[in-house]
């Protein structure tokens, strides 16, 4: 073996051997949720036959050609037994794509397919796209929604970044090959779009997020609910909010749906994004609330305050102080495995169980609003554990 192929040999050795770390839990913990002590994806776990040309004549150096900077927002599903992952890769370059990476037991052990996905781009091209939301839906396909940004061209010249969020649909039976059907019709920008896994009242649901900008959720604050007739021309005609934005609270500035609520006994259970504005920009939490089964835009649980927030490294990456999901699995036995980003840079995985989450949804105190409410609702808890101490 000539020198170059030894190198070539060493770097997938040393790149199989960090794919194989096995992951494990981390101890202690809130009794809620148990995180990993690994993240599952980041951008070194990307593919050696990614970023690098391993032609010697073209590449003498061995030297990455394409660069990739960052693993997040996936979205998750169960499929043929396996874990997978439609990640939103980003190269150097600021693109994302999205590229499929399975693990067999959905904690460690992810390896990315052979190729990214080739997204067909018929309807209007857009510039980038990203954080899809993957839905089995009942009709028989697998839907993945997810944001297209296009520069907004009616900003003025020289402004290089005002941009437009619309909902991007596509369908597929393979994950491999997708269709494309037209972006969602709606009156106002969309981010956080999120297919309904069963039809309702015989049509298509959505979780949606109008938003004034592209940025500010503005007057179009909070996670709604639209039923559309055709899924191949999506239109929202009618939009009932269902989860709002209050002031002071861990979603004042805005909030989006994570994944597709799972359906429990107890109702639909959801996973969801808050953001509020502080001195250091924007910070991303998760939080959950539940739907009533009968009437899915029924709000029955609203546990106050977040369900998890950025902790130790997860505070620190290429948009600090985030933490954004819109993925997660419900296995056959309970378990729950959430797939969440920190700082929009890599991802994490951790566990709880279907019983638990509905537990805190159903019996975390709801958010009063004011410090005098939080400080009643503490007391009460305070009172009840020193009588039952016998103090
Ligand atoms: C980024 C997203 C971000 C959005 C709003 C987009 O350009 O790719 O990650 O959520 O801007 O800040
Ligand atoms: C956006 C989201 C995510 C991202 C987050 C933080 O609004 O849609 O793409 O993780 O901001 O940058």
């Amino acid at each position: 073996m000539n020198a170059f192929n030894e190198k070539v040999a060493n770097l997938m050795a040393a790149h199989e051997e960090f794919l194989s770390r096995k992951n494990k839990p981390v101890e202690g913990g809130n009794g809620i949720f148990t995180r990993y002590q690994n993240p599952v994806l980041t951008a070194a776990h990307t593919p050696v036959i990614w970023r690098y040309d391993l032609d010697e004549k073209t590449n003498p150096y061995l030297m990455e050609r394409i660069m990739m900077n960052a693993t997040l927002n996936s979205g998750a599903i169960k499929w043929n037994g396996k874990y997978i992952l439609v990640v939103r890769v980003e190269g150097a370059d600021r693109k994302s794509f999205f590229a499929v990476a399975e693990s067999p037991n959905g904690i460690d052990n992810f390896r990315f397919w052979d190729y990214p996905i080739t997204m067909p781009d018929d309807v209007i091209p857009a510039t980038n796209i990203y954080d899809m939301r993957l839905t089995a839906h009942e009709d028989g396909y697998i839907y993945g929604v997810f944001c297209a940004e296009r520069h907004d061209n009616n900003a003025p010249a020289g402004d290089l970044s005002s941009a437009t969020a619309t909902a991007g649909i596509a369908r597929t039976e393979d994950l491999v090959n997708w269709e494309r059907l037209p972006d969602l019709k709606s009156k106002s920008q969309q981010r956080n779009v999120v297919l309904h896994p069963e039809f309702v009242n015989g049509k298509y649901a959505f979780y949606t997020r109008p938003q004034d900008g592209f940025i500010d959720a503005g007057s179009g604050g909070g996670i709604g609910w639209a039923l559309v007739d055709d899924i191949t021309n999506a239109e929202v005609k009618e939009e009932t909010i269902i989860d709002q934005r209050f002031y002071h609270t861990i979603k004042e500035v805005k909030n989006g749906e994570g994944p597709h609520p799972i359906k429990t006994p107890k109702g639909w259970l959801h996973l969801a994004h808050g953001v509020r504005g502080c001195a250091a920009g924007l910070r991303y939490v998760l939080y959950m609330f539940m739907t009533s089964l009968e009437d899915p835009t029924k709000l029955i649980a609203s546990p106050g305050g977040f369900f998890m927030v950025p902790e130790g490294e997860e505070r620190i990456g290429d948009v600090s102080n985030v933490l954004f999901t819109n993925g997660w699995i419900a296995d056959e036995d309970g378990t729950v495995k959430i797939y969440y980003a920190s700082s929009d840079t890599r991802m994490h995985v951790a566990t709880s169980t279907i019983d638990k989450l509905v537990d805190y949804c159903m019996n975390t105190p709801v958010d009063g609003l004011t410090t005098s409410a939080s400080v009643e609702t503490l007391k009460k808890q305070i009172a009840k554990n020193l009588e039952i101490l016998g103090k």
